[in-house]
């Protein structure tokens, strides 16, 4: 027997927005419908994602041959495949869970902008004010989250998920920082989402 195509997914073990695409993969047990392809480093200017015009990961090329980017249309396309229920349908409980979307993936923004400007750009190109903005930025926002904690849903949604993402990229790349000292509510809450096995599954590695 034939067996059904494969979707498939550009992505790295480092990314976040990837990550976050692979936690909603794990929670919707896709896992065995999708296979894993590497980012291509033939060319920094070109990015690393050749089916992509924009040049990143994640993209995700469905069976159909449909490519998919960014992560968020993608963690939206996977939960329709699977009939899931990441994504509330409607009302309050659906913009809540997409402002969260929002709120986790700008503090990826924020974030990832302070790495490239203090990892990649030359010493003395560095502009300090940038600097300051996007850590101005990650930081307001932890504040909102851990206002925000407590309506969190116990079954993650697509926001909840977006967020775990967003705080393991914080460990990840800025473990000095340690948010968990001083977001009490947030770092209870991410022991707790941490147990579960899409997240063991898909811890950053290099
Ligand atoms: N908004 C995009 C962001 C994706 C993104 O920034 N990906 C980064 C890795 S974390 C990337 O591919 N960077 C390579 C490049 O820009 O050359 C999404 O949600 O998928």
């Amino acid at each position: 027997m034939i067996s059904p195509a494969k979707m498939k997914l550009r992505t790295s073990g480092t990314t976040p927005y990837g990550r976050k695409v692979m936690l909603v993969v794990h929670e919707l047990k896709l896992t065995d419908k999708i296979e894993i392809m590497a980012p291509v480093r033939d060319n920094w200017i070109q990015g690393i994602s050749p089916e992509n015009p924009l040049g990143k990961v994640p993209t995700l090329i469905t069976a159909d041959g449909l490519v998919l980017y960014d992560s968020i249309v993608i963690c939206e396309y996977l939960n329709d495949l699977a009939k899931g229920k990441l994504f509330p349908a409607s009302g309050t409980a659906k913009y809540k869970a997409l402002r969260l979307h929002a709120l986790a993936d700008g503090i990826l923004e924020a974030a990832i902008a302070q790495r490239i400007e203090t990892h990649m750009r030359p010493a003395h190109l560095q502009w300090t004010d940038f600097l300051s903005r996007q850590r101005n930025s990650v930081d307001n926002s932890l504040k909102v989250t851990e206002q925000l904690v407590k309506e969190f849903n116990k079954e993650p949604t697509i926001g909840e998920l977006s967020i775990a993402a967003a705080l393991g990229y914080l460990d990840f790349r800025f473990p000095q920082d340690n948010w968990h000292k001083s977001y009490s509510q947030l770092d209870i809450w991410y022991q707790e989402i941490s147990k579960r096995p899409s997240m063991k599954a898909t811890m950053p590695k290099e």
